[in-house]
């Protein structure tokens, strides 16, 4: 029977959803509401995904932990969505089709959301078994902290000035974006505790993946980011074709290097849809 990453996709989907809704249920306020919001307006949820496709190509059970995890991940991954639309860093009005949380709630409010979204994912994590804990807690916080995530949008937003050469683009954005797809496969490395040389491997597969998906999502938005005054991307410094092919060759190599993995279908899949993907 063939694969379907839908179906393959779909339960571990509603199983996350309803952690990341939970973990705001604890009682009734406008607060818990503002923050639910952006966490139910849809989302590839991607990050999350590849957690736990990668805890399944090393042949493990997808553990209480693995979603623990992976829950985490979106929640941050969220929260940097909510910031960065605020008038003061992207100024967008609408993200997947619907108004932005600053929108609804106001900017003050959408600041809050974000933080305690933020904060949640740590409070989360600490849910995790003891053993592995110090290693996850580093590996999120570094991808992302300053090296990572926020490191990335600030070379996005020019706080160490302009961007003028491929190299400084490519930095940007396998941090700015890359840094957390990255996270999402070395989590799941700790927690399956692989050799040394295997987390080598796929920490190498979540770089080139993430800066794929990054490749891909400039292609998506080629139109927008052509602009003189758009932002710093592959597509302007590159030209559409290029862009393309670039993203193909990391998707290729990316691919390689899942060969010796004992159970890669939905792993390869992911990574198929990262670069092939049309939202
Ligand atoms: C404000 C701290 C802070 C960081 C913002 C990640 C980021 C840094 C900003 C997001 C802006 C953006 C559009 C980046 C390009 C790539 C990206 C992360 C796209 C959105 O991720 P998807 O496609 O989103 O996984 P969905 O909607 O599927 O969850």
């Amino acid at each position: 029977m063939s694969f379907s990453l839908e179906t393959w996709a779909s339960p571990k989907i509603a199983q996350l959803q309803q952690m990341l809704l939970s973990s705001f249920e604890t009682e009734e306020s406008i607060l818990h509401q503002a923050c639910k919001y952006p966490l139910q307006t849809g989302g590839k949820r991607i990050r999350p995904l590849f957690l736990l496709a990668t805890m399944e190509a090393l042949g493990e059970e997808l553990s209480q932990d693995a979603y623990i995890c992976a829950t985490a991940l979106e929640l941050i991954h969220t929260y940097s969505l909510v910031h960065d639309d605020l008038p003061c860093m992207d100024d967008d009005d609408f993200r997947r089709g619907k108004p932005t949380v600053h929108k609804i709630y106001g900017d003050g409010n959408a600041v809050l959301v974000g933080d305690a979204i933020l904060t949640k994912a740590f409070e989360i994590l600490s849910q995790c078994t003891p053993t592995h804990l110090p290693a996850l807690l580093a590996c999120i916080g570094k991808a992302a902290g300053t090296v990572g995530m926020i490191g990335g949008q600030a070379l996005d937003v020019g706080l160490e000035g302009k961007i003028t050469d491929l190299e400084q683009l490519k930095q940007l954005h396998s941090r700015k974006t890359g840094a957390l797809i990255c996270a999402a496969i070395d989590l799941a490395t700790i927690l399956c505790s692989v050799s040394e040389e295997k987390q080598a491997t796929l920490h190498q597969f979540g770089q080139k993946i993430g800066l794929a998906f990054q490749l891909a999502d400039d292609i998506l938005d080629a139109e927008e980011d052509a602009k003189a005054d758009g932002p710093p991307s592959f597509v302007k410094f590159l030209g559409i074709n290029a862009t393309a092919q670039q993203a193909e060759h990391l998707l290729e190599e990316s691919l390689t290097l899942l060969n010796s993995l004992e159970n890669p279908e939905a792993l390869r899949r992911l990574a198929l849809f990262t670069v092939k993907r049309d939202h």
